[in-house]
């Protein structure tokens, strides 16, 4: 056996280390979630998240994000720099291990707040081992230093390479995605820079820049003096608030806690609840302590200033949150993540702190405001009176049984097995294309319900309204697992719930509305993925006897290369084009013109159809999006749709 720093020694750790990498870049997935575009993205924000961390140590207030011209990506803080002297029992700098050794970042420093846990904090090794190539650059102690990795393997040692100025200081990190492990390598400058900006608004003190050298330089500077409260503005921007944002700040059981809110005109809840940076979309703790916090408070504030009707229904949590934005940041040394996304806080201390700071925080705030406080507490008593208005109406619904399974709606056509598991409900535009589905579909899994029309924008209704809308109560009848608060996911009658809608304005706009509704009030099987949008082809191709189909314009040409015939040759006309090379090229207008083989063969068939799951990357966004395209401001919408063209086509939420 080799004994404690011998060589041997140092050889049975550099085995280790290859164990380690060799680990990471068999099994990426089990570190940063999946190689998709998702997991690419994670590369970067692993990288910031240690500069965050040197950030909230408060040895850094830049850092700077680039995309360079080759695709690779660098990450720049003005933090201590990563040591570089060498780790007495590693037998290598201390850079090479926090490189090369997993969970090696917080190793030489009991850093407070370091996230343990969710997808985040694998530590920068992670993002080594699964690069081509990686860069790095220390300046610490008046020098540069710099050393070199391929698939995470040191090219050499840490070098010494010239001195600093006096203004460098801090880590840079330049890395290039192994292609081997990842299916695309193609970082969205918009995708980092929503993360950036969350970061910046959660982080006050740092400034972020984001640059993206691949074409044209488009760059973005994010700094948010205000933190929380520009936060809320901002998620907010197309609401009316009925006050100026509450803030709270404060420190308990070691945690600290910031928290901003407001109400608005709305009837909606938008909590975004963060631990450690981390968006929290399944909750927890913090998130219980602040309702509870805010209900008991509210309630007595009420109470205490005869605010309360006599003789009229008590207030309940939910309507307490009618209207309400709030974005509750917590920081937790060593959090427990818990839930199917690992996106719940667990520990319990964390809910006493955050309900103690709220409650005493927040009944000061009523006794210095009066003004605000009666303004919320009328706002959440109209609440009340609705959800009373909304239970007679449910009520008289349930027992028309309008909303039971036991009635289902008449134009559904259920499908035969009755496992949730094994069977799918295709949500439709239109009666025609409802007509063709029936026909195609198999109708031992497949249930197929057609909707007539638009359905109702909820962003602009309150729930009594809601309820009597057709086309929702359809929805919910079919659906089977209740609405709302009452919404339980595990009573849900089919396991992948697909919307189909034409592929065009109108049927983006139907899309939009049954995403918003199902995001407002049946969230849970959004983050359960049981939500996925059928992808229709736009053109078929014929020619001869065979037909092949084409779900964008590029697979349109792709397919014709492969046929010998050019897209756009020639300068002639598509028509021009099939009529001499004997292919036939046709639009799909709609859903309704593919006839019910055709339909089943390219949208139904599971092993030969598309869909894409919807996903909740980050609450706030998703949020931001469904406010900017169904709320009431025409101009921010007008500008979100010119700006995101490309997303609002392909909403991937
Ligand atoms: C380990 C120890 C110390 C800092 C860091 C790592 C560190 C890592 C990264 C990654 C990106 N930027 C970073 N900045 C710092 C503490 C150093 C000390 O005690 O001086």
């Amino acid at each position: 056996m080799a004994k404690k720093g011998t060589k041997s020694d140092y050889n049975a750790k550099n085995i280790n280390v290859l164990k380690g990498l060799e680990a990471v870049r068999k099994r990426p997935a089990m570190y940063i979630g999946d190689v998709s575009a998702r997991g690419l993205h994670h590369l970067i924000n692993e990288v910031v998240d240690n500069s965050i961390d040197e950030a909230l140590a408060g040895h850094c207030d830049k850092i700077n994000v680039t995309i360079n011209k080759d695709g690779s990506v660098t990450v720049q803080d003005n933090g201590r720099g990563i040591p570089v002297d060498i780790h007495p029992d590693e037998k290598r700098s201390a850079l090479e291990v926090v490189m090369t050794m997993l969970h090696a970042g917080g190793k030489f420093d009991k850093n407070t707040y370091k996230v343990s846990g969710g997808l985040h904090g694998v530590g920068v090794s992670v993002v080594n081992a699964l690069s081509d190539w990686l860069k790095v650059e220390v300046s610490r102690g008046g020098k540069i230093y710099f050393q070199e990795f391929k698939k995470g393997f040191p090219l050499s040692k840490v070098k010494e390479t010239r001195k600093a100025k006096k203004t460098e200081k801090g880590t840079k990190i330049t890395f290039y995605p192994d292609p081997d492990i990842f299916k695309t390598l193609d970082f969205k400058f918009d995708t980092v820079s929503e993360r950036m900006r969350e970061l910046a608004y959660l982080n006050k003190t740092i400034t972020i820049k984001i640059k993206d050298e691949r074409n044209g330089g488009e760059e973005e500077t994010f700094h948010f003096k205000g933190g929380l409260i520009e936060f809320v503005k901002y998620l907010d921007e197309t609401r009316q608030p009925l006050h100026k944002s509450i803030y709270i700040e404060g420190m308990k059981e070691n945690t600290p806690i910031e928290i901003a809110f407001q109400y608005t005109t709305h009837y909606t809840e938008n909590i975004f609840s963060y631990v450690n940076n981390i968006n929290t979309t399944e909750g927890g703790t913090h998130l219980s302590g602040f309702k509870t916090a805010l209900t008991r408070t509210l309630n007595n504030y009420a109470y205490r200033n005869k605010l309360l009707k006599e003789g009229k229904i008590n207030l309940t949590g939910d309507d307490f949150r009618e209207g309400l934005t709030a974005v509750i940041s917590v920081k937790v040394a060593e959090p427990q993540f818990e839930g199917q996304t690992k996106t719940k806080l667990g520990n319990s201390e964390t809910k006493s702190a955050v309900e103690m700071v709220v409650g005493e925080k927040l009944a000061d705030y009523l006794e210095e405001n009066p003004s605000v406080g009666k303004k919320i507490i009328e706002k959440c008593t109209r609440a009340a009176e609705a959800r009373e208005a909304a239970r007679k109406a449910r009520d008289l619904a349930r027992r028309k049984n309008a909303l039971d399974t036991l009635n289902l709606p008449g134009k559904l056509a259920d499908c035969s097995i009755t496992d949730p598991e094994h069977c799918e409900i295709y949500i439709v535009e239109g009666d025609s294309a409802g007509g063709s589905a029936k026909q195609g579909r198999d109708r031992k899994f497949q249930a197929i319900l057609p909707l007539k029309g638009k359905i109702l924008n909820v962003e602009k209704a309150r729930i009594n309204k809601i309820l009597e809308n057709n086309e929702i109560k359809a929805i919910i009848s079919a659906i089977g697992a209740g609405i709302g608060g009452d919404f339980n996911k595990d009573k849900a009658r089919y396991g992948k719930i697909i919307l189909m809608t034409d592929a065009d304005v109108d049927g983006s706009h139907i899309r939009t509305l049954l995403l918003t509704f199902l995001y407002r009030y049946m969230k849970d099987l959004i983050t359960a993925g049981k939500i996925y949008i059928a992808q229709p082809p736009l053109y078929k191709i014929k020619k001869g006897k065979e037909d092949f189909y084409a779900f964008d314009e590029k697979e349109r040409d792709e397919i014709l290369k492969r046929l010998k015939v050019n897209g756009k040759n020639n300068g002639k006309s598509e028509e021009e084009d099939k009529n001499i090379k004997g292919v036939n090229i046709s639009r799909y207008k709609g859903l309704g013109e593919m006839n019910p083989e055709q339909l089943w063969e390219t949208t139904m068939n599971p092993e030969t159809r598309t869909v894409l799951q919807v996903t909740i990357e980050s609450a706030a966004t998703a949020d931001k999006i469904f406010e900017t395209l169904m709320g009431d401001e025409v101009e921010p919408r007008r500008e979100f749709i010119e700006k995101n063209a490309k997303y609002v086509k392909n909403l991937d939420i």
